[in-house]
C-alpha cells in the first residue's frame, strides 16, 4: 500500500481515538536539530553510550561525561520544537478536547516536547533541565542554560549529575508506571523516531499490540517494530504527523 494510502487510514483511525498513547525517541527532534544517537553521525559514535550514558563511567569521570553533557545541553537550549513536536501539542488538544486524552511518553531528554506545548508527558529517561545530588535526596531544575562545569550539592558538597536513566538504572517508577498504564488502557499507539531497541520503553510497543489498539509507525528507517504495527509510514515526522492531522 502507497504511502498516501497508509497516511489516509492513519488519519482516519486517529480522528476516532478516544484513549491514545504516543512514544517518542530521539529522531522526533533531528528535524529540530538535536543529534540523535544510533544514526551514523550520531552520538554514540564519538562517545560510547557504555562509557558515558552509565553510572560507573560517570564515577570513573565526572569531568568527562559533564563535558558530554553540558555540549548537548547547548545543543538543546539553541533547539526549538519542530513540526512534529508542535503537531502532538494540536493532537493532544484535540483529543482531550473530545473528552478523550493522550499520553506522551518520551525517552527524549531534551525538553522540546513541554516547549511545544504538550502537557501530559512522561519523561521515562529524565530531563536534561533537572540535576540532582549523587549522595543526598537534592535535585533541582536548572532548565538548559550553562551550569558549572562540575557542579556540586548545595546541601552536602557532593557532584551532582544529570537527572536522566543510565544503561542498567531503573527508570522513575511513577512515570514508568503511569506509561504502562496508558498503554495497556490506549485504543491507539503511536510510535516515532525511535529505533526500538533500548527496554524497557521499547516494550510499550508490544504492551499496545497486546491491548488490541490500532498502532502506527513513523520513521525514516525500518525498526523491529516496523513489521508488527497496524501501519508503518515511513519518512521525517516533521512532514508525515502534520498530514495526519490535515
Ligand atoms: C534498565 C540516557 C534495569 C539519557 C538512555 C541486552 C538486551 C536487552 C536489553 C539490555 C541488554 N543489555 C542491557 C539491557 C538493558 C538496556 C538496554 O535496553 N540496552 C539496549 C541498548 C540493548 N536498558 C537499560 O539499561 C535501561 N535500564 O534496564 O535497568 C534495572 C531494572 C531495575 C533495577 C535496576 C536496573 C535504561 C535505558 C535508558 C538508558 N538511557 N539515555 C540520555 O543521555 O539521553 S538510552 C538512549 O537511547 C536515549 O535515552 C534514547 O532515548 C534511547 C533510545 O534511542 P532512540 O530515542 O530510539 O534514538 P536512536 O538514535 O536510537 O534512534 C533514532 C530513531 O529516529 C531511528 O530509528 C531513526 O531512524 C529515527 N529518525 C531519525 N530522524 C527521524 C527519525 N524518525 C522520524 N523522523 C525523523 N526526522
Ligand atoms: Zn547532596
Amino acid at each position: 500500500m502507497s504511502n498516501d494510502r497508509k497516511i489516509h487510514r492513519a488519519r482516519r483511525l486517529l480522528a476516532s481515538a478516544r484513549r491514545l498513547a504516543v512514544l517518542t525517541g530521539a529522531g522526533i527532534s533531528a528535524e529540530s536539530g538535536v543529534a540523535t544517537f544510533r544514526q551514523p553521525g550520531g552520538l554514540w559514535e564519538a562517545a560510547p553510550a557504555d562509557q558515558i550514558a552509565t553510572a560507573e563511567g560517570f564515577t570513573a569521570d565526572p569531568p568527562g561525561v559533564w563535558q558530554w553533557y553540558h555540549e548537548r545541553r547547548r545543543e538543546m537550549a539553541a533547539a526549538r520544537p519542530n513540526a512534529a513536536h508542535v503537531a502532538l501539542a494540536d493532537l493532544e488538544r484535540r483529543v482531550t478536547g473530545r473528552g478523550g486524552e493522550l499520553t506522551l511518553i518520551t525517552q527524549n531528554v531534551d525538553g522540546l516536547h513541554a516547549k511545544a506545548g504538550s502537557r501530559n508527558i512522561l519523561h521515562v529517561h529524565g530531563c536534561l533541565a533537572d540535576v540532582r545530588c549523587t549522595h543526598c535526596e537534592f535535585r533541582q531544575r536548572v532548565g538548559m542554560e550553562p551550569i558549572e562545569d562540575l557542579p556540586t550539592c548545595p546541601r552536602c558538597q557532593a557532584v551532582l549529575r544529570p537527572d536522566v536513566v543510565w544503561f542498567g538504572e531503573p527508570l522513575p517508577a511513577d512515570a514508568w508506571r503511569s506509561a504502562v498504564q496508558a498503554c495497556e488502557a490506549c485504543d491507539m499507539f503511536l510510535t516515532i523516531g525511535t529505533s526500538a531497541i533500548v527496554y524497557p520503553a521499547a516494550g510499550l510497543i508490544e504492551l499496545a499490540i497486546d491491548a488490541d489498539a490500532k498502532t502506527v509507525e513513523i520513521n525514516v528507517a525500518p525498526t523491529p517494530v516496523s513489521g508488527l504495527v497496524d501501519i508503518a509510514l515511513q519518512g521525517p515526522a516533521g512532514e508525515i504527523l502534520p498530514k495526519l492531522l490535515q
